[in-house]
């Protein structure tokens, strides 16, 4: 859960730092107060907890937006870590995040689900903006440092930091996946795109996949020459390498969490303050179109048409994270999914026991690993994931070997999570037959492939992946002595 910062001091003198990290948002929010005053609060993502200790032992900076337009921020140090905030209006807010970044790559890049927009006023607040953010980044890193980019919205970065700063060495990673090539090619400005990102010296993706889209995009758009059989291309004089890099959660982190006495004891409650259904059915998501929450709702709400399970078997619960709200698609699928909880509780509820309890909430860490530990199944089925480390938490949660997760084979996490039960997100009777078989799977199967999902995610971590990527990156990510 966000909290207020501890020691937040204003920065005066900011040495350059020879590890930045620079993401569209600090890991930090400015919030105002309705007295006038701010503060600052901290979100801890996964992203930050990976980087924090590197950062940390580097005297590294992070460079984002501070979450707010049109406001002006000193540089700061907060908990030891230096911020240096970047200023976005509330016209960039508009053209550049929910515009571009959100309006026209998200969808994009997501397989189409909905409909991409292409507004050049959108593209120019986005190479107006991922400019600001390299003339940010190339005051404050010091000769030779190592510059870690952040995801699609700073995807032009890379080579406008390098015009700048050729001494650095420039890592980026996209968070979201590369699209196939006949997708990619709807862009109008994919070259620009293409060109920004081989500014890097490394560009890592979530799965071989996007390495492999990336690749020829980059020698038939961009004139890069490819290596034989690596995964390198020549750019000129530079060698631009490129990699899967398939994140993950603090695994033992969340392990440890849902081991705790308070977190037992709230999960049993959950499950009564839900009248003890025979079975529990959990999605968690940011609320968005990409995450097939309509998908499973469909797969319920039609088991229990066909009377295969009835209220008393078995309960959906559906927390759903409020997520771009300003943004039109965002807006449509809220209204679609609240009617279909809507329709599905109106149809076969009993007095006191509807099947779908949907929360448009967030909810903090412990109590998100309450929900896990007292789910039997978790849906997890997105039309297209980058990764999915919701599917991770679960997995990570369950310590007791108990609960199944049904997985969508358009996640990334699918090509590690071979033991899930695999889904294709669009065949609704494949969905319905794979929820009903996690439903009715016996206890020794399911402990079986818990067991080995378990030893995937605890041993593949997230300080595990930002080693990997530093390391072929060339920077030596053990902290100074
Ligand atoms: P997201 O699309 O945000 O991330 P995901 O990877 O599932 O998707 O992460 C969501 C995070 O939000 C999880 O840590 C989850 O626990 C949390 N969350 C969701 N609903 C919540 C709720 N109601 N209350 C509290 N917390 C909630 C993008 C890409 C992914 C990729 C990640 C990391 O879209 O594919 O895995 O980045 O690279």
């Amino acid at each position: 859960m966000a909290r207020s910062t501890g020691d937040t001091t204003k920065k005066d003198e900011h040495p350059p730092a020879d590890f930045v990290v620079v993401a569209n948002r600090l890991p930090v929010d400015l919030e105002k107060l309705p007295d006038g005053g701010q503060r600052w609060k901290r979100s801890p993502g996964g992203l930050v907890t990976a980087l924090e200790p590197m950062l940390r032992a580097r005297d590294g900076a992070w460079v984002g937006w501070p979450g707010v337009p049109d406001v002006d921020v000193e540089p700061l140090v907060e908990d030891g870590l230096q911020l240096h905030p970047v200023r976005l209006s509330a016209q960039e807010v508009e053209d550049y995040y929910e515009g571009f970044s959100n309006g026209t790559l998200w969808p994009l890049y997501h397989d189409v689900v909905a409909p991409p927009a292409f507004h050049r006023h959108w593209w120019r607040a986005y190479r107006t903006v991922n400019e600001r953010f390299a003339e940010a980044t190339a005051a404050i890193a010091a000769e030779n440092a190592t510059v870690w980019i952040q995801d699609y919205q700073l995807q032009l970065m890379p080579a406008m930091l390098r015009e700048l700063r050729p001494d650095l060495k420039i890592g980026f990673f996209l968070h979201i996946p590369f699209p196939p090539t006949e997708l990619f090619m709807q862009l109008p400005w994919r070259a620009r795109i293409v060109e920004g990102l081989l500014g890097a010296d490394l560009i890592g993706f979530h799965t071989p996949g996007g390495v492999r889209n990336f690749r020829w995009l980059a020698t038939h758009l961009a004139g890069a020459a490819p290596v034989r059989s690596r995964n390198e291309v020549t750019v000129g004089r530079r060698t631009v390498k490129m990699g899967a890099f398939p994140i993950s959660i603090d695994s033992a982190n969340l392990d440890e969490l849902s081991r705790t006495d308070a977190v037992i004891k709230r999960a049993a409650q959950v499950r009564e303050d839900l009248g003890n259904p025979k079975k529990v059915i959990l999605g968690v998501d940011r609320l968005d179109y990409t995450k097939g929450i309509n998908v499973r709702l469909r797969a319920f709400e039609e088991l229990l048409e066909d009377g295969r399970l009835s209220v008393e078997d078995a309960v959906m619960v559906q927390l759903a994270t409020p997520s771009r709200e300003r943004v039109e698609h965002y807006q449509k699928m809220r209204n679609d999914i609240e009617q279909s909880v809507g329709r599905i509780n109106g149809e076969y509820a009993t007095v006191g026991h509807p099947p779908v309890h949907y929360l448009h909430q967030s909810l903090p860490r412990d109590e998100l690993a309450a929900f896990f530990l007292a789910a039997d199944v978790m849906l997890v089925t997105p039309l297209r994931d980058g990764m999915n480390l919701v599917a991770k938490e679960y997995v990570a949660c369950r310590h007791d070997l108990g609960g199944a997760l049904v997985l969508s084979e358009f996640a990334g996490a699918a090509a590690e999570l071979t033991s899930a039960l695999l889904v294709n997100p669009h065949d609704t009777d494949g969905v319905k037959e794979s929820l009903y078989a996690a439903l009715t799977m016996s206890p020794q199967e399911g402990r079986k492939r818990m067991r080995t999902l378990r030893k995937q995610v605890l041993t593949h971590d997230v300080d595990r992946w930002a080693r990997s990527f530093l390391e072929a990156l060339g920077l030596d990510p053990e902290p100074r002595t």
